[in-house]
């Protein structure tokens, strides 16, 4: 993803993830949250020539050496753009099988996929406010970690394999204060087929 950032398309229509989220919940949050992310991305990077070159990943791997006056963007904007970005194409309406070599992975870093989804719904609901849970990858392996606001695991040098927003936007229509609700329904629509390409 590079500079001018642009809203991606989504695989599948804004209906197509009912009941686990709802139409209007996908619209707003794509044509609304996240081009709004996208926009700010954008018009902070409008007069910074050098970092227009580089990619949103680069961006956010070295936020600590960005200038002060568009650090906050990255991090929140340049967050959001590929927090949302991910989410979208791990999602899918049927859902998929994790294969038999990613189910071993599952199960050789965290014992079973039962207590990985467990460990990854507990990530979800002890988020206080807003934020992401997620599976990452680094040298050391697999890990479940959450993230506050839209702050991306790879400013952390973590790979993301799997994102889920945690954010009120994403599930209030529907769910309202019932987020558990929300979590526990995702399984319904994961794409581990593109989850594990991540890998
Ligand atoms: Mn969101």
């Amino acid at each position: 993803m590079n500079y001018p950032y642009s809203l991606p398309e989504l695989p599948y229509k804004y209906d197509e993830l009912e009941p686990v989220i709802d139409a209007t919940t996908m619209e707003v949050h794509h044509t609304k949250h996240h081009q709004a992310y996208i926009d700010n991305l954008n018009g902070a990077l409008e007069q910074v020539n050098d970092l227009q070159s580089m990619s949103l990943a680069q961006l956010l791997k070295k936020t600590d050496d960005l200038p002060n006056e568009v650090q906050g963007a990255v991090i929140n904007h340049g967050g959001g753009h590929a927090n949302h970005s991910l989410f979208w194409v791990s999602l899918s309406p049927k859902g998929t099988e994790m294969s038999v070599e990613f189910k071993k992975c599952i199960t050789s870093a965290f014992g079973s996929v039962d207590s990985f989804k467990n460990e990854f719904e507990k990530a979800a609901m002890t988020r206080f406010g807003s934020g992401w849970a997620w599976l990452v990858v680094d040298a050391s392996g697999l890990r479940i970690v959450s993230t506050p606001n839209q702050d991306s695991p790879i400013m952390q040098g973590l790979t993301p394999l799997l994102g889920l927003d945690v954010w009120e936007h994403a599930y209030y229509l529907s769910y309202q204060n019932r987020r558990a609700e929300y979590v526990s329904s995702i399984w319904n629509i994961i794409d581990w087929d593109a989850v594990e390409k991540r890998l």
